[in-house]
């Protein structure tokens, strides 16, 4: 019979094997967690005062403030980055894509490699119990990376991690099983402040505060209502389906490596399309190029409404 492996041993071979699927940076915390946790969640609370949410009703869900309602007897989580940044660019004249949708579905990526993390901690502790959660699931994400020691929450708060800048995409996997946990990254910010000036909706409205009613992700790609407000049309540039500003200008986001993950290469469409193909596509021509991607969420008559508000690109 082999030998039962000690917490540590346990904690260190779990994150090779998520390095061996892929992920990078991985990292451990413990539940309850530090006094940043706390600090964190009143952050949510006084953001969600402000209506910061616009209609994202869904973030509003008390569980959010309480990692236990996810898993009963949760004790620890591994958490997770993947690396979405590739070398390709996209086509002069096209409309642009936010780089995290270039790919496939990264829900469905990083859920099949937390479910194959899952099922190996229970050949390590068949009594373990666990859970994959891939940004829907209703906890804050980043503060648990953060955490976790993969990355810091950057002015844009944004995860940001050394090597990998913020181009990453976060997953976590919840468990009942106690590991060792990692040291909370150290914030890397200093008096940068790149990412507040350049955003051309002033929707870093704070450090580390994202009005989302003035985001141009938020209207690209939340905002249901048939047209968009008159501030984002005059600001919107090329944007058509989320918006990367705040990370391109980041100092932490240069020269990073290209993704080696399939799944996070760009489909074709996605970097040559035209504001007169985004307008002219019927909705079945745009639900079969949005299949399997987290661009789905863009319903086709919403791409139409974006690109409209797009004038000056072809
Ligand atoms: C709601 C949401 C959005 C909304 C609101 C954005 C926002 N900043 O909250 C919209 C639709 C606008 C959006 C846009 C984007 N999103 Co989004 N989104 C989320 C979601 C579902 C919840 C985020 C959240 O909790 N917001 C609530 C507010 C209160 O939190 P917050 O802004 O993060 O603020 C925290 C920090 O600022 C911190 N804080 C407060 N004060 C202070 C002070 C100091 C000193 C420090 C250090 C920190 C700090 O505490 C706050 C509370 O936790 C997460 C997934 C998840 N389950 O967590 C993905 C997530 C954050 N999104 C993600 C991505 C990729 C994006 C986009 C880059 C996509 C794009 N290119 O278009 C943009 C980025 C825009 C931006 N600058 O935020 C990734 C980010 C990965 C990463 N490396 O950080 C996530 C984590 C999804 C994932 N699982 O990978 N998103």
């Amino acid at each position: 019979m082999s030998k039962i492996k000690s917490q540590n041993e346990l904690s260190k071979e779990l994150k090779l094997e998520a390095a061996k699927l892929g992920f990078d940076p991985v990292g451990i915390a413990r539940i309850p967690g530090s006094e940043r946790i706390q600090l964190r969640t009143d952050a949510l609370q006084r953001w969600l005062n402000a209506k910061h949410q616009a209609d994202m009703g869904w973030m509003e869900a008390p569980r959010r403030k309480n990692i236990n309602t996810l898993l009963d007897g949760v004790t620890s989580l591994l958490a997770v980055g993947l690396n979405y940044y590739t070398s390709h660019k996209q086509n002069p004249g096209t409309l642009s894509i936010a780089r995290y949708a270039w790919g496939k579905d990264y829900h469905k990526t990083i859920e099949k490699k937390l479910k194959k993390l899952g099922r190996w901690l229970e050949t390590q502790r068949p009594n373990c119990r666990w859970k994959a959660c891939v940004d829907s699931a209703p906890l804050l994400d980043k503060v648990w990376a953060e955490e976790a020691g993969i990355g810091w929450i950057g002015k844009n708060s944004n995860l940001l991690n050394k090597r990998k800048g913020s181009w990453i995409l976060l997953g976590h996997l919840l468990c009942t099983e106690p590991l060792t946990p990692d040291k909370p990254a150290t914030p890397r910010c200093g008096q940068c402040q790149a990412c507040i000036e350049a955003c051309p909706t002033n929707a870093i409205v704070e450090p580390f505060v994202v009005s989302s009613q003035k985001c141009i992700a938020y209207q690209t790609i939340e905002n249901r209502s048939s047209k968009l407000p008159n501030e984002i049309v005059d600001s919107i540039g090329s944007w058509v389906a989320g918006c990367d500003i705040c990370q391109e200008i980041c100092p932490w986001n240069n020269e990073i490596e290209s993704s080696s993950e399939p799944e996070m290469q760009p489909s074709k469409w996605k970097l040559e399309l035209t504001r007169a193909e985004a307008l002219s596509w019927s909705d079945e021509e745009w639900k079969k190029k949005l299949q399997g991607s987290a661009l789905k969420r863009i319903k086709p008559w919403m791409w139409r409404r974006n690109a409209e508000a797009i004038n000056n690109h072809k």
